[in-house]
């Protein structure tokens, strides 16, 4: 057939309408992803009205018979899937710890019968939250055991009444936690979000920044925006490095997790995420708190970053730790971090 005459053909026109009901399709099944699943079969289907309960499978760890290797096995035998999440009246601290025997002062875990492959430090920013300190600590542990993950819960206490700065805390976690051991992933949580499947893992990506909490109920399990960062995210320490850590000078709530996000491209490197149907978490529902307003210079500064980035982070933090408490289920951080400048300035 000759190009030129091909257009008007029958033939040709048949062609060019299946091509667009190809596309539609394609566009309907969710574009690239969703037509791999399709495809390929890849992705694993959960069943999220029948969760178990997330102290499933905790009593077996003990028993597990390791004893042929040295490491865990690279996928965990005690994994359930979906898991049930208490949203009301969390057990008391003292409740909690009975149902964990196996965790160390400090909230420190490691698998008894076996060597994990995995050093994860939790880092959860906080001031005045303890009813979901307690909602997460009961669910967080046992979802970590069963991961067979050698970790420990860092809680960084701001104190005092300032203006709550959730990056700049983060950064004394990740530099208080590396202090105390050589912690091969660093995660950043915030104290209200229950993961709801445990095969959404708390390690890292080796090469890049992993963002982990991509469906939550108040978005409606959906990604919000595609650089969305916040919630629960891990990076390593030399991810952590390169990016010169997390913002100083987001003071009150908002823009600090679009800030990591831009750092983790200016400093060359990519967003990496589990699949939406593993990435489940509930929040816990809240209010905004006081002395944690919005920021109404966020703006101003996100479009700043670029220029910022390499000066004001990991390299330019200062604070005062005040105490470091080993708490039979948390290890905590209280820190003075210090006050906006441009809080001070203005009276
Ligand atoms: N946090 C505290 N104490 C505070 C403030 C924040 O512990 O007083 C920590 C906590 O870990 C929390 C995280 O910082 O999960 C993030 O704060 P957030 O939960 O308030 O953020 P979120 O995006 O806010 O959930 C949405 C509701 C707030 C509305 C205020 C802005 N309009
Ligand atoms: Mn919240």
């Amino acid at each position: 057939m000759q190009f030129g005459r091909g257009l008007d053909s029958p033939c040709t026109l048949v062609l060019l309408v299946g091509l667009q009901l190809a596309f539609l399709l394609y566009l309907s099944l969710g574009g690239f992803g969703g037509l791999a699943s399709v495809l390929l079969h890849s992705r694993q289907e959960f069943d999220y009205s029948r969760p178990h309960d997330v102290y499933t499978n905790l009593s077996l760890e003990a028993a597990l018979d390791s004893s042929q290797q040295k490491y865990c096995p690279l996928v965990s035998p005690l994994l359930v899937g979906p898991v049930s999440v208490r949203l009301s009246s969390p057990p008391s601290l003292d409740e909690i710890w009975k149902k964990n025997p196996l965790v160390s002062p400090g909230g420190l875990y490691r698998p008894p019968g076996c060597e994990s492959r995995h050093r994860t430090a939790i880092i959860i920013p906080y001031r005045d939250r303890l009813s979901h300190l307690r909602s997460l600590l009961y669910h967080l542990h046992p979802f970590l055991q069963r991961q067979q993950l050698h970790y420990t819960i860092y809680i960084v206490h701001q104190a005092g009444n300032s203006t709550f700065n959730r990056a700049k805390l983060l950064n004394v976690g990740v530099r208080e936690a590396l202090r105390e051991e050589d912690w091969d992933c660093l995660f950043l949580h915030d104290v209200d979000l229950l993961p709801e499947n445990d095969h959404n893992t708390y390690t890292c990506h080796a090469q890049f920044p992993t963002h982990l909490s991509v469906a939550m109920d108040k978005f409606r399990y959906r990604l919000p925006y595609l650089q969305y960062f916040g919630g629960v995210s891990a990076v390593t320490p030399e991810q952590y490095l390169r990016m010169n850590g997390f913002p100083n000078e987001y003071w009150g709530w908002g823009g600090e997790d679009d800030d990591i996000a831009a750092r983790v491209r200016l400093s060359g490197m990519k967003i990496v995420r589990p699949s939406v149907e593993v990435g489940h978490y509930k929040m816990i529902k809240h209010h905004g708190d006081t002395g944690n307003e919005e920021n109404p210079h966020r703006f101003d500064l996100l479009m700043k970053t670029r220029r910022n980035w390499r000066a004001d982070g990991l390299n330019s933090l200062t604070y005062t730790l005040l105490s470091k408490d080993l708490e039979p289920l948390y290890t905590n951080l209280s820190v003075s971090i210090g006050d906006s400048h441009r809080k001070k300035a203005s009276g």
